[in-house]
């Protein structure tokens, strides 16, 4: 006996096999098309570039460094549900099935080709895929206007077994191979110079001895990633080059080779995110090796009214810094070595900018690949349409690492400490309160520089019972971190880090 209709759950199950197939085939001609074609990719930048403000600050304030996988995870699972529900509908007019994965194809498309910096083969990763997948629901569903028969079950559930196997296989080899274009090969190959002006020691006072202290330096693999990047570029260095124009007299190109080969200097500078919260962690101290900006551009030679320097990243991303800024003397530099290593992938392979003293949407391009001078009235960065600030110099700020918020020390002496940074001015006193009591005067650690944070440590004699722990800091011009609490938009959060402890 034959019945009129296949189960919906056939259509769904051949829904998500049929979508499977596309995402599979799309990743593995994204590896020859470019990465940032693939459609999750391409659709993810498209998203993360167009969310509203107070989104974009829950999803940082939510998932911190995590927000792009979150993103990732989010998109893959939405695009699941409306598989499933193409595939339902499939069921009924396999037409409707493949206008479905044509829409979702036209999507992909739409968001790769209108991506910065995109090529003429980014149509093709959406292309064939939704192609592939159309292919698929063909496949699975064309024969089925007729099944309840278990026989027929089983051969249905296993040909979509099938299917889906063979995408994820497909997909499996799609990603080996771009984990095979990947430049960790290139960048264990770069030599770093010695630096001609090397980094000063770091004092012997620089770290506090205390558990849960920060400590003076952040490791590569500790060190905050906060970018837009979805996938991160992948810059070969033996083909990188720097274009330094717009309003100049003259107009250079640098290779890599031509970059390591100028006298490099060899600093600790504190980088910060605008989007960290007080008491948050998108802050970190690095050694950092690379060539002084302001030489650069001395002998590009910025022509009058020329206030803006434009850093452009290979996937598009711009920020602008004050021209003034980078030329002060301070050292702003391209940097290619972090900590000893040649700049890892994630924190802008083979170059990027670093500058004491600015936030980093507003200074530290990774990825480099274009400084343009021009002006602040004819030209506004990525953040800048986003509601942020054009310029935004990093606000003092002071945050307590240790006893943790929430915790329930011992009575008795107990070390409260942190850092405070200000950079470019410099910390001059950290000061602690207990309980609105009167402020205490913090221990500072040493410091190489005023580009860097300051550890702190105050000793305490906790009483038993519940009690509030506050800090602040002051720079080294006198002036005290505001108590007016701030969120990071427009350009840096304040207030002072409270935190309450239960002592037992
Ligand atoms: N190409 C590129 N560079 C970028 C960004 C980005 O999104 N893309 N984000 C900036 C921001 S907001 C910050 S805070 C710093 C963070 O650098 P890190 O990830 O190495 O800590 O990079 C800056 N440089
Ligand atoms: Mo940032």
């Amino acid at each position: 006996m034959k019945d009129a209709r296949v189960p919906r759950w056939f259509g769904s199950l051949a829904g998500l096999a049929s979508a499977a197939v596309a995402l599979g085939v799309a990743e593995v001609v994204a590896v020859f098309a470019g990465a940032r074609s693939a459609p999750l990719v391409a659709v993810g930048g498209v998203v993360v570039d167009s969310v509203p403000k107070p989104v974009k600050n829950f999803a940082v304030a939510t998932f911190g460094t995590h927000d792009k996988a979150a993103l990732l995870i989010g998109t893959t699972v939405l695009l699941a549900l409306f598989a499933a529900l193409i595939g339902a509908l499939a069921v009924g007019d396999l037409r409707l099935g493949l206008a479905g994965i044509g829409v979702f194809g036209i999507i992909g498309i739409a968001a790769a080709v209108t991506r910065p910096n995109s090529g003429p083969g980014y149509v093709f990763p959406s292309l064939l895929g939704a192609v592939a997948g159309g292919g698929a629901m063909i496949l699975l569903l064309r024969q089925r206007e007729i099944s309840p028969d278990p026989y027929d079950r089983r051969r249905f559930l296993m040909e979509s077994g099938g299917v889906l196997a063979g995408a994820a296989v497909v997909g499996f080899i799609g990603r080996q191979i771009a984990n095979r274009q990947n430049v960790s090969k290139a960048r264990a190959a770069v030599t770093l110079p010695t630096p001609a002006s090397p980094a000063p020691a770091v004092p012997a006072g620089a770290n506090v001895d205390t558990p849960g202290a920060s400590s003076f330096v952040t490791s590569n693999d500790d060190f905050y990633r906060i970018d837009t990047a979805l996938s991160v570029p992948q810059v070969d260095p033996a083909t990188w080059t720097l274009r330094i124009h717009g309003r100049v007299r003259k107009p250079m190109t640098l290779t890599f080779a031509d970059l390591l080969a100028r006298p490099a200097i060899e600093r600790y500078v504190t980088l910060t995110c605008v989007s960290n919260e007080v008491g948050g962690d998108l802050v970190g101290n690095a050694l950092w090796l690379g060539v002084p900006l302001k030489d650069l551009l001395e002998e590009a030679g910025p022509m009058d009214g020329a206030d803006q320097v434009v850093g452009r990243a290979v996937d598009g991303f711009t920020v602008g810094s004050p021209t003034a800024v980078l030329m002060d003397g301070r050292d702003a530099m391209l940097a290619f070595g972090m900590n000893g290593k040649p700049l890892p992938i994630e924190h802008g392979f083979p170059v990027r900018v670093v500058v004491p003293g600015l936030y980093g949407y507003v200074s530290a391009t990774k990825w480099l690949s274009e400084l343009e001078l021009t002006s602040f009235a004819d030209y506004s960065a990525y953040w800048v349409p986003r509601g942020w600030s054009q310029q935004a110099p990093i606000k003092t700020e002071s945050r307590i690492d240790t006893p943790r918020d929430g915790s329930a020390p011992r009575r008795g002496q107990l070390t409260v400490a942190g850092v405070a940074w200000a950079q470019h001015r410099g910390i001059s006193r950290v000061e602690v309160r207990i309980d609105n009591g009167a402020w205490q005067q913090a221990t500072l650690g040493e410091v190489p520089s005023v580009d860097t944070w300051r550890m702190w440590s105050w000793t305490w004699d906790a009483t038993p019972g519940d009690h509030r722990i506050q800090v602040r800091a002051t720079d080294n011009a006198g002036a005290t971190q505001t108590q007016d609490s701030a969120p990071p938009d427009p350009d840096g959060a304040t207030g002072w880090h409270t935190i309450s402890v239960s002592v037992n």
